[in-house]
């Protein structure tokens, strides 16, 4: 079975037509801006980004700016939330776009900043749920925005270090359960804050390799079921733990093409209804596989390394084989 490039951008180019006013269509809002990233940056793999309009797309995440609190919501009048602002500010970029912020630049760092506690963690919004994942969403921001040194970079690693368990991983907060999407957050953000050192590899990296199912799929944690999308949040972990080749790379290609939709698009599993969602991690787990005619990902960011090496992101150098010197 081969990756069926040409149904899966179709897929995600149809997304961008079906506007309408289904309930489904208003019952995912709260999602929009965060499946234009999914879908660009699925596309952008694929090679195959122009097929989105480029002042669509800053028309859009512009329209999205919430003023009072300087970050973006994920709809036109909705609040601004971190899990949106990093996907608005990944849309810009992926499109070559960052300057069209302007003087907004300066009201979302302060935004990202705003949200982080005394004790490191960061709340998604100022409401006060603190994950994380929103952790890693302002400090990724903030990399894109070349704002890193504002960040107090001891604080945000110790409050990591406090969400590692017993077995090596990590979970949303401090003594939550360990789980492989939260993983990525933390050995993403301790990759950008160059403290990935402050971790110990091996014990992590094994707790890793252990997702891998007879299937060849991956889990997100002991006794689940296996799910495409950990083919990302798993092995960006490994590839930036220097541990890529922990997994049978074989087999977990095989697993991620058997969930292609004939179709178009990728599902969780095989024979589930495929999604945006599936479609952009899937793809990104075989980018990061070496899988052929697909761009380079770059396992900190979840974006073309072709964009991360433009914007000069403050990061350790990466290459294809996952090796990260830190
Ligand atoms: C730029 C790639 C990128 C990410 C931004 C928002 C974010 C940072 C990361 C999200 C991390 C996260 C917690 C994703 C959720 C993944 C997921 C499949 C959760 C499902 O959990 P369960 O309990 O599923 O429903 P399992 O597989 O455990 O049964
Ligand atoms: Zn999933």
């Amino acid at each position: 079975m081969i990756l069926q490039v040409e149904e899966h951008v179709q897929f995600i180019k149809k997304l961008e037509q079906k506007r309408d006013s289904s309930l489904a269509y208003h019952m995912t809002a709260h999602l929009r801006m965060n499946g234009v990233y999914w879908g660009l940056c699925g596309l952008s793999l694929m090679r195959a980004r122009h097929l989105l309009d480029r002042t669509e797309l800053i028309e859009f995440v512009l329209s999205c700016y919430d003023q009072k609190k300087g970050g973006f919501g994920s709809y036109p009048e909705h609040d601004a939330h971190v899990l949106s602002t990093l996907s608005a500010i990944q849309v810009l970029a992926l499109k070559d776009a960052l300057d069209v912020l302007g003087d907004r630049r300066e009201n979302i760092i302060q935004f990202l900043l705003s949200l982080q506690l005394a004790d490191g963690s960061f709340q998604g919004d100022e409401w006060g749920e603190t994950d994380t994942r929103f952790l890693y969403c302002a400090v990724s921001a903030l990399a894109h925005l070349g704002a890193l040194d504002r960040l107090d970079r001891e604080l945000t690693t110790s409050w990591i270090l406090r969400c590692q368990n017993y077995d090596g991983a990590f979970g949303s907060t401090e003594g939550a359960e360990s789980h492989a999407a939260q993983v990525f957050t933390c050995v993403g953000a301790l990759s950008i804050l160059r403290t990935l050192d402050r971790i110990d590899r091996q014990t992590l990296a094994h707790w890793l390799a252990e997702r891998q199912l007879p299937c060849g799929g991956l889990n997100g944690r002991p006794q689940k079921l296996e799910d495409v999308c950990y083919s990302w949040w798993v092995l960006s972990s490994l590839s930036l733990l220097q541990c890529l080749h922990y997994i049978d790379a074989e087999k977990l290609v095989a697993f991620i093409l058997s969930a292609q939709d004939p179709d178009g698009g990728i599902a969780d599993r095989p024979g589930n209804v495929a999604d945006v969602f599936h479609t952009l991690f899937g793809v990104a787990g075989l980018s990061l596989l070496g899988y052929p005619d697909l761009e380079a990902v770059d396992p900190t960011y979840c974006m073309p390394l072709t964009i991360t090496k433009k914007l000069a992101i403050d990061r350790p150098c990466q290459d294809r084989s996952g090796v990260t010197p830190n």
